[in-house]
């Protein structure tokens, strides 16, 4: 597959960023048994990836602004373009030592979602998507599942944790959800498990209290992937309201009702 220049420049600023957390990665294995832990390292690990990332990609596209979870908002004097950054999605399983994380990359141009980068260094998976040129895992093309009676659905999710989110309003969602479908999975980050949608891997996905960076390169990949992606209702505003759901048409529609029934 012949990437685009744009996509080259995103998988080799992602690349060079990833050889740095995996290198963190080995560490953190020695420092679970240390007195002070992982903790204070992990965040050295992040902050390190977005370093690389921000340079990488100021250095390559100048004036783009971005986004990053660790930096925020950064402006750049071309307002047509931003990149929008997390150097490490997965950072609880990192800091377990769970090897399920990944760095996501996206551009928006003009408002609009046009590519994506995920790459799971551990297990070497390379996600990529352009608006209108396809989603390839690896170089292989990618569909989303097409299953579309929920009793054979396996489905992807975010479960709020201590002092985050509305435990008894995701609860109910679990269950209702649990009530009629394959299988719930929660594997801890929200870019993957999209990709993971993307891949036909899992057939729907649903989470509240995510941010830009989490879901962003995703919604390029399942769209161009076949998918339907949506904020929780139905609509468009997944950044403004943090939530998200996707699947094929089918899927996407049906994890809509279960989830707005069990309100
Ligand atoms: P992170 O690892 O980059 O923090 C897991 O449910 C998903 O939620 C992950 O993608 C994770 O991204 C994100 N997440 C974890 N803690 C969060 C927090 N405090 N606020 C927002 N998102 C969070
Ligand atoms: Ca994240």
């Amino acid at each position: 597959m012949a990437r685009s220049a744009l996509l080259n420049v995103m998988v080799d600023a992602v690349r060079k960023a990833a050889r740095s957390l995996v290198r963190d990665f080995g560490e953190v294995e020695n420092l679970q048994v240390s007195l002070k832990g992982p903790g204070d390292f992990v965040s050295a690990a992040d902050r390190r990836a977005e370093d690389i990332l921000r340079t990488e990609l100021s250095r390559v596209r100048p004036g783009y602004g971005l986004l990053m979870e660790e930096s925020g908002s950064i402006a750049g004097s071309d307002d047509q373009h931003r990149w929008i950054v997390d150097p490490l999605d997965g950072t609880t399983n990192f800091l377990h030592g769970i090897p399920i994380f990944a760095i996501s990359v996206a551009l928006e141009r003009q408002g609009q979602l046009v590519a994506g980068v995920i790459y799971n260094p551990v297990m070497d998976e390379l996600y990529v998507a352009e608006r209108g040129g396809g989603a390839f895992l690896n170089d292989r093309r990618l569909r989303v599942a097409n299953r579309r009676e929920m009793h054979e659905c396996v489905i992807g999710t975010g479960i709020p944790f201590v002092g985050r989110g509305d435990h008894h309003a995701y609860l109910k969602q679990q269950q209702a959800v649990m009530n009629e479908t394959a299988g719930i999975r929660r594997c801890g980050s929200a870019a993957l498990d999209l990709a993971w949608v993307a891949a036909g891997r899992f057939d729907g996905f649903w989470e509240q209290g995510l941010h830009p960076w989490d879901m962003a390169a995703a919604i390029v990949l399942i769209r161009e992937a076949g998918g339907f992606v949506s904020d929780l209702s139905g609509g468009d505003k997944m950044f403004e309201t943090q939530g998200i759901s996707a699947g094929n048409e089918t899927v996407h529609k049906k994890l809509l009702d279960i989830l707005a029934k069990a309100k």
